[in-house]
């Protein structure tokens, strides 16, 4: 069916930040009177602001024209609504130095409210009070993860842990990337999230509720590995999807399926990474700095001695695979991480054997993880002479990534770093990842296109988008609000605080699901319960949403 486009007004519905950059779209047709726009005090009315649209640019993506605004020399705090004749002015948004605690708190208290083996009561949880789903004390070992002494059917405990995502399963790579970017958000930015208090069951215990809720899911991880060997079982899973209800009427049978490659070395860089970060925080959480990097330290010799395993899913489990062919980079970001958390420079690859390009990482490529860390930490690089220098390599290579990703902002007709190839199942998670890596060139350069640039990545989840709907639930004027979400499907509302999936061309679930509204790539968003493949919410795909709103607000010069 061809799309009948009606203009619209496409901003951060949320709100910016005063001395931050602050662009909305008009898609087309635009009214043919409007050439102007205004910004209006949301309380007196009164105009604010008056500037004038850019010219029309068909955007191919969406295969719109779209005029863009800048309002970015309005700077002075307050509730504003934007305005272009012709058409209705748009929902208030606030131009305000904490414009995005509210989606850094809401972000974080997703994990919460997606927590297995716990009861949320309602004075933590208000209207998602449940009780506790998935207890977890009782797990088997699938046949693919049995040895010599942990044999098929014997019982472990693995309990805590989020739920992965719309399901109820319990996968450690992708724990892995999530726990990475949330104590990342914390290791960077420390100041501010020792203030952000979450109103979770443990705040007021002495250690920030960042670190609080990053425990639920590491002290699960920790139950992963088996204390055998080392070895890291690659998920915690019933055999296949359960239905769309609240987790505690689920009753199936609970499995540790294999152990990986993967699993062990996402593992070794968390546990290295945490020991890390909790060192400070001994009094709260005595021993567990220590045993982390023991963990870590166990998981990376179960994965020098097994380099290859890959995952394979078993005939009869049925849910998430996270198999991931290429194992090079899990080894990398391992490496830094035990590299940074020990001073052992023995743990570190000889530069020539890395890979002449970062990516920006996602679940299955996440050698961007460990250059991050060496980039905070850069000051611990051997500084060898010649080419090869890790210390001039991680600054340069990262640097060159967030310029590659600011020149795409720059040329785009929307002024977005996507580009096609990015609108893939989670594309709302490539952007959010772009804008992390971008951040990390602003912080190396000062260079002040690259924090615009994940400025505009944050406004595009928040509504600035060609599908005009915040892609965070409960966020903005237009949130998504059917997210493919067991709990959302079983309370009859959406979860707040989740990212979804976002626009994705791909359109993997055509078969179980309602025509989605449009097909073109920037557009391919379907905002109903069935869509897993544009509309579910998943951990990793929060995590760089709860650092980017973190970092703008934290780096944003005033
Ligand atoms: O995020 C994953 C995406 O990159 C893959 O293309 C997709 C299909 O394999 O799986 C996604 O991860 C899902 C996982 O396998 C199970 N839990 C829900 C995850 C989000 O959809």
């Amino acid at each position: 069916a061809a799309d009948k486009p009606s203009p619209s007004l496409q901003l951060n519905q949320v709100g910016y930040l005063p001395g931050g950059a602050k662009w909305a779209a008009l898609s087309s047709p635009a009214p043919a009177q409007a050439d102007g726009f205004s910004v209006v005090d949301a309380r007196t009315g009164k105009t604010v602001f008056t500037g004038t649209l850019g010219a029309a640019a068909e955007w191919p993506l969406s295969k719109e024209a779209v005029r863009l605004a800048d309002f970015g020399a309005l700077r002075a705090p307050g509730s504003y609504q934007l305005r272009v004749a012709g058409l209705p002015d748009s929902a208030p948004f606030s131009i305000s130095d904490t414009a995005y605690e509210a989606v850094t708190r809401a972000a974080v208290r997703a994990y919460y409210l997606n927590r297995a083996s716990i009861e949320l009561k309602p004075e933590h949880a208000g209207e998602f009070a449940r009780p506790a789903g998935h207890p977890d004390t009782v797990v088997r070992i699938h046949a693919s993860a049995a040895g010599p002494k942990r044999k098929e059917g014997d019982l472990i405990s693995s309990p805590k842990g989020w739920y992965d995502a719309g399901d109820y399963n319990k996968y450690i790579v992708n724990s892995g990337i999530t726990v990475y970017t949330l104590l990342a958000a914390y290791e960077h930015h420390p100041a501010y999230f020792q203030k952000l208090a979450l109103n979770i069951p443990e705040t007021g215990n002495g250690l920030p509720d960042l670190l609080n809720e990053v425990l639920w899911n590491l002290d699960w991880m920790l139950t992963m590995q088996d204390p055998d060997d080392g070895g890291v079982y690659h998920k915690l899973t019933d055999l296949r999807f359960d239905g769309m209800q609240l987790p505690h009427h689920s009753k199936t049978e609970r499995y540790v399926v294999m152990k990986t490659t993967a699993a062990a070395l996402d593992f070794a860089a968390v546990m290295a990474q945490a020991s890390r970060v909790f060192k400070a925080f001994e009094a709260q959480r005595p021993g567990l700095s220590a045993r982390a990097l023991k963990a870590a330290q166990n998981a990376w010799a179960w994965a020098k001695a097994h380099p290859d395993v890959r995952y394979r899913q078993p005939a009869d489990v049925r849910t998430g695979a996270y198999g991931d062919e290429d194992l090079r980079d899990e080894f990398v970001w391992a490496a830094a991480e035990l590299f940074v958390s020990t001073g052992d420079a023995s743990y570190l690859p000889a530069p020539q054997q890395l890979p002449p390009k970062l990516l920006v990482p996602s679940w299955n490529e996440v050698a961007a993880l460990g250059w991050m860390t060496l980039a905070h930490h850069r000051s611990l690089l051997p500084d060898a002479p010649g080419p090869f220098s890790l210390a001039k390599l991680v600054p340069t290579r990262i640097t060159a990534l967030a310029q590659e990703l600011a020149d795409d902002w720059q040329t785009s007709p929307y002024r977005t770093t996507l580009r096609r190839s990015d609108f893939v199942w989670g594309s709302n998670a490539v952007v959010m990842n772009q804008a992390m890596m971008l951040l990390q060139g602003y912080e190396l350069t000062g260079e002040r296109r690259m924090l615009d640039a994940a400025q505009a990545a944050l406004d595009y989840v928040l509504g600035r988008n060609a599908t005009n709907i915040s892609q965070v639930t409960g966020l903005g004027s237009n949130p998504a609000k059917n997210p493919h979400h067991r709990p959302s499907g079983g309370y009859g509302k959406a979860v707040p605080g989740f990212l979804v999936g976002g626009p994705n061309p791909n359109l993997q679930d055509k078969a179980q699901c309602p025509p989605y509204p449009s097909t073109e790539v920037a557009k391919a968003y379907l905002d109903h319960l069935c869509s897993f493949a544009s509309n579910e919410i998943a951990i990793n795909w929060n995590a760089p949403l709860v650092y980017v709103s973190a970092a703008l607000e934290a780096l944003t010069p005033p």
